[in-house]
């Protein structure tokens, strides 16, 4: 069986991060391993008066307990680091687990629509930064993108923009910077860049207008689990763009539930299908 683990936050509240990762990596026949970073009742987007625990200390004890016991892995993926400090002890974790034949992914989960998401500080950012130049592939919207890049952000970015972002990304250092939120026309999709090939790739929904929590930790992860089963970078953006949209649009008619995140329960029989 392939091996993944993900490391990011539980929201135990509000469909995000690990919540998300965890059923759609393990829906795709992978084992899912999790370290989580921190623990809140919430996500943070919308809600006020949410706890935090800071599980920075546990990440260094478990990566020793795991290395003690031999375990590798296929992929390594991480998506929300709850603080600065956890970005040295990330990039050890990709250290001691980055192979040869293993692939790291780094979602710079930072913020939406221009803005950092709440608490976060230029710290984390160059951190992210770092961070991106260690990983194989990384999966930035377009306000991490700017944050990353350091140029102001811009909305409704089309395909020959993005096509200049994702060279700029891939000078960070990763292979492969996959960019999300590009528009063409009246839709929505992600442009990937093969720096090792000089190829870009992209694909494309119909645009629905509608900010749904979640989404983008859908789209890292169908995209992790569609290479870590050895697709191209092609048909694992295809896949994640395709299972993103379906959530996004299975999530419309349960109108009051959006603000949590997206129905993708629902689509989870149907993953499994898509991947044959
Ligand atoms: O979906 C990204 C995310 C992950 N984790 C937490 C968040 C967010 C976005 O707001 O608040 C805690």
């Amino acid at each position: 069986m392939k091996k993944a683990v993900t490391i990011q936050d539980i929201s135990c509240f509000g469909k995000c991060s690990l919540t998300v990762a965890l059923p759609i990596i393990s829906a795709m026949g992978i084992e899912t391993a999790v370290i989580p970073t921190a623990v809140l009742s919430t996500h943070t987007g919308g809600f006020r008066d949410y706890t935090f625990r800071d599980l920075t200390g546990d990440i260094p004890q478990i990566a020793a307990h795991w290395k003690q016991l031999g375990l590798a892995f296929d992929a390594v993926y991480t998506g929300y680091l709850g603080s600065p400090a956890q970005v040295q002890i990330v990039s050890d974790f990709f250290d001691t687990f980055g192979r040869e034949d293993n692939f790291i992914v780094v979602d710079p989960v930072m913020g939406d629509a221009g803005r950092l998401y709440a608490g976060f500080t230029d710290e984390l950012v160059s951190g992210m930064r770092r961070l991106c130049a260690k990983a194989d592939y990384i999966i930035p919207n377009m306000t991490e993108a700017s944050f990353l890049l350091d140029i102001p952000y811009e909305e409704n970015t089309n395909e020959e923009r993005s096509r200049e972002l994702l060279r700029l990304l891939a000078e960070l250092g990763c292979k492969y910077p996959v960019l999300t939120g590009v528009r063409r026309g009246d839709e929505h999709g992600a442009v990937a860049f093969d720096s090792v090939h000089g190829e870009f790739m992209s694909a494309f929904c119909p645009h629905v207008d509608r900010q749904i929590h979640g989404t983008g930790d859908i789209f890292a992860s169908v995209f992790t689990g569609a290479v870590t089963l050895g697709k191209g970078l092609g048909e694992a953006l295809g896949l994640a763009v395709r299972f993103t949209s379906d959530c996004i649009t299975a999530t419309l008619p349960h109108a009051d539930e959006v603000w949590y995140g997206s129905c993708f329960e629902l689509c989870l029989g149907s993953l499994t299908d898509l991947i044959k």
